[in-house]
């Protein structure tokens, strides 16, 4: 058996990072609010073992929110996250392993006995609509090379057998749509729930187009993954999630979606007209854990799974400019929506060099980052009170803070003007981005770098107050 949501719930549990709640608990009414609690309060995942209404599930949110345990799920740190990462990129793709069963086929309920009301499908915020699947990584293929892609979207409960979609212009899924439309055909989906970290990482990466998230989520894991065939459609799907759902999503249909809070903590943005899927089948283990990923207000797994392949992409992007930066770490601030003010830490060498790192920060392929902060070699750029000292020591605003007006932005980004028909598919957003430089002056500078040295309390690196207790 390779790695799966069990196996890495067992380390969880060794490192003391979930708690398991024996008390009953309701999908529909404080699931959410406890799982953002555990994480929030005390920094850990929760396993909810008792869930009103749905007698023998049981249900875990926050398993993979938190860079320390993403970094533990991946054997690694949470200070070693990003190199680690940037070697097992270098692995590329791994091919899948078909298979002729496994552990996600135990049970199978095929059209009329679909019924995705026996799930615990939880409620996520006061603002929402009602309960969503946060968690169900969307398998589609591409119909002109027959790749597969997948994405993680978010599925409003509607009926029985129909659930909604909201699809990002751009992304991938929405530009595979588009072509089964062109096709005037239904394009299929299948939807695994609750697996390995790795999985969501992966699904939650924007790699180039004709890559198979799952074949990486192979490299991230050292081995081929294991798949199995859809019981009705053609799509290949992980033999050891929790649970898969499949159907179809039907062309050019479009119904009400939403409210639903967001990365961003609002609910209305992205809400409107949008697509929906039909539901054809549901195969899951005999025991199948419900993943109730959380959404929405911060931290819960939306920062963690936007920020934490954002950092990686970014620290690629901003190691080249001008030829070489000396750049130590990026950080997608989690409390701030995960994904719109990134913070990259790096020694500059020459005047003008900040603002290059700023820009590169600020065009990348994402859209998420509105406000890019540099910070020097001596601010820790995780720590939000070094952060404001930072800011508040080395910024001169006339001369260290820039805007640059006109630019692309988040859909779900309320605060910027939407350019399309308010409540249509797609919702595109104008706006501007800031770029602020909180560092020394730079290494060529060294009199004037020197007058920026930090103090620190005399003998506070030498001593531990907890040998004097
Ligand atoms: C919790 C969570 C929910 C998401 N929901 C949506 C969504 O509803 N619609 C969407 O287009 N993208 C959503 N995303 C972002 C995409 O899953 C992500 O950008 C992914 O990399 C897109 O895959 P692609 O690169 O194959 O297009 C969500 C991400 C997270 C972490
Ligand atoms: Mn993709």
């Amino acid at each position: 058996m390779g790695k799966d949501l069990r196996s890495f719930l067992k380390q969880l549990e060794e490192a003391d990072m979930i708690i398991d709640i024996e008390k009953e608990v309701a999908p529909g009414e404080n699931l959410a609010g406890l799982a953002w609690q555990g994480e929030n309060r005390f920094e850990k995942a929760t396993y909810f073992k008792n869930l009103k209404g749905f007698p023998g599930w049981t249900a875990v949110s926050y398993a993979e929110a938190n860079r320390k345990r993403l970094a533990l799920s991946l054997d690694t740190t949470s200070r070693d996250f990003i190199p680690t990462m940037r070697e097992l990129l270098k692995k590329g793709p791994t091919k899948k392993e078909l298979q002729s069963t496994g552990p996600v086929k135990d049970m199978i309920q095929v059209g009329e006995a679909v019924n995705l009301y026996d799930l615990p499908i939880h409620t996520m915020s006061n603002m929402d609509a009602g309960p969503y699947i946060g968690s169900g990584m969307a398998v589609i293929k591409d119909p002109d090379s027959g790749i597969q892609n997948v994405s993680l979207h978010r599925h409003q409960l509607k009926a029985k057998n129909k659930l909604g979609v909201l699809m990002h212009p751009g992304r991938h899924m929405d530009m595979i749509y588009k072509k089964y439309e062109q096709r005037k055909e239904p394009m299929p989906v299948a939807m695994a729930i609750g697996h390995h970290p790795a999985y969501y990482l992966t699904t939650c990466w924007t790699f180039p187009f004709d890559v198979d998230e799952f074949e990486m989520a192979g490299s991230f894991l050292g081995y081929p993954v294991p798949t199995v065939k859809c019981e009705t459609q053609d799509l290949e799907v992980p033999a050891e999630a929790e649970i898969i759902i499949e159907g179809y999503i039907p062309p050019f249909e479009r119904e009400e979606e939403g409210p639903f809070a967001e990365h961003t903590g609002y609910a209305k943005a992205g809400a409107g007209k949008n697509p929906y899927m039909i539901v054809t089948a549901i195969t899951r283990r005999k025991d199948a854990i419900y993943y109730a990923l959380q959404g929405g207000k911060p931290i819960a797994s939306s920062q963690i799974l936007d920020g934490m392949p954002m950092e990686i992409v970014l620290y690629e992007r901003i190691k080249d400019v001008g030829g070489f930066v000396d750049i130590h770490d990026v950080n997608a601030i989690p409390c701030a929506g995960g994904s719109h003010i990134i913070v990259v830490q790096f020694t500059p060498k020459i005047q003008g060099e900040v603002k290059d790192v700023l820009l590169a920060t600020l065009s990348s392929p994402y859209i998420h980052p509105k406000i890019a902060i540099a910070v020097d070699d001596d601010v820790d750029p995780h720590d939000l009170k070094e952060l404001f000292w930072s800011i508040s020591t080395r910024v001169n605003p006339e001369r260290d803070v820039f805007i640059v007006p006109g630019t692309h932005g988040h859909h779900l980004d309320q605060s910027l003007p939407l350019i399309t028909v308010p409540g249509e598919f797609p919702q595109i957003r104008r706006g501007s981005v800031m770029g602020i430089d909180a560092t020394k002056p730079p290494t060529s500078m060294p009199e004037e770098r020197d007058a920026f040295t930090r103090s620190h309390a005399l003998g506070s690196d030498k001593f531990d107050i907890k040998d004097f207790m």
